[in-house]
């Protein structure tokens, strides 16, 4: 037995000594050392030997396990640091190539001038209000004082979902939501409503979706004067210092009185060109003063408080600001047109 066993210790080295993976050593262990392996076996042989001999036996086989296990561990070692330096080798990654440059976007102009503007109406206290682009017909038409019958609410020119709600025409229907919350307490408000608006509308100067900014100041004595500076500041600000600013009589269901705001035309600086048509002058914003009936439908005491009101479309703006004679261009994202504007796009 004992030349068995010695045997066996002598195979099992040259096997574990060879093993050129982990793979294969792990099999030679389970080939010798398991619990079905050769060194086992022997084991259980040695019911047929005599009272001396078994100790003798039972020794010389654990201390030739533990020789082989102790064998297993160093090639084991061996192979492992073997495998990794392979892989180091193999997997190498060559750390001068230049890296991969990602590409980035940009801010949409449409963006840039809604962030213009929102920046200028912050500075001037104004809260910014967002609220559903799905909107009841309560809140779009009904609390605005735009009646039933009324042309706007033909349904051939809006969006509707079901006959009770559709895609808002407009964005005053947050003006209308924060008049209800803020006359609960009589609050005053100094707000602006910017977002994508929906009309069934599409040519040169008209898209389905656009984007408008409209603004609402009520309080106790806000008057067309208040109104006038405020616009006249905001029109500075955007455009510049040396803009003229006039108002022009105009008719809007919520608003009463009503103006038309113009701006000197900042292409030709008024003296007449095709931009403003030969007049001098560029429509740039509705307004007046909030109709006592919308503030009333709202919850507030009409003679106690007034405000005015206004709004603006966020496109028309952007053409004028970066000299765009197609509304159409900002849809189409055209990447020869879009990507002209990356550089402003830190504003
Ligand atoms: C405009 C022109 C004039 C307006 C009015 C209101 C409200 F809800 F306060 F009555 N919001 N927006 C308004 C007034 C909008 O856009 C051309």
């Amino acid at each position: 037995m004992e030349q068995q066993i010695k045997a066996l210790q002598i195979e099992a080295t040259e096997k574990f000594a060879a093993a050129n993976s982990l793979e294969q050593l792990n099999d030679f262990k389970v080939q010798y050392l398991g619990k079905k392996g050769s060194l086992t076996s022997i084991l259980r042989g040695m019911g047929n030997l005599s009272a001396e001999e078994r100790p003798r036996m039972g020794q010389l086989v654990n201390d030739v396990r533990k020789v082989l296990e102790d064998l297993f561990e160093t090639v084991s070692a061996k192979l492992s640091q073997q495998e990794l330096e392979n892989r180091l080798s193999s997997e190498k990654i060559d750390i001068t190539l230049p890296g991969r440059v990602n590409k980035i976007g940009h801010i949409h102009p449409i963006n840039l001038t809604m962030r213009r503007i929102k920046d200028v109406f912050l500075k001037m206290g104004f809260s910014i209000y967002e609220g559903p682009e799905v909107e009841s017909d309560y809140y779009n038409f009904e609390a605005l004082n735009l009646p039933k019958d009324h042309p706007a609410r033909d349904m051939q020119d809006s969006f509707y979902i079901t006959p009770e709600f559709l895609l808002r025409t407009h964005t005053s229907p947050m003006q209308a939501r924060t008049m209800e919350v803020n006359s609960k307490e009589n609050k005053p408000i100094r707000m602006i409503a910017p977002g994508k608006v929906y009309r069934r509308d599409y040519d040169a100067t008209h898209s389905p979706m656009f984007h408008q900014v409209e603004g609402l100041v009520v309080g106790e004595d806000i008057s067309l004067a208040d109104l006038k500076g405020t616009l006249e500041l905001f029109l500075k600000e955007i455009f510049s210092e040396d803009v003229k600013v006039r108002l022009r009589p105009s008719f809007f269901p919520f608003t009463e009185p009503s103006a038309e705001v113009d701006i000197s035309c900042v292409i030709c600086k008024g003296a007449g060109c095709r931009v403003c048509k030969s007049s001098g002058w560029l429509e740039i914003l509705g307004s007046g003063m909030v109709h006592p009936r919308v503030l009333e439908m709202s919850g507030y005491d009409s003679s106690k408080v007034s405000g005015f009101a206004f709004g603006m479309g966020v496109e028309r703006i952007a053409m004028l600001l970066y000299g765009i004679d197609d509304l159409r261009l900002f849809f189409e994202n055209d990447l020869r047109f879009i990507r002209q504007f990356a550089l402003r796009g830190i504003k």
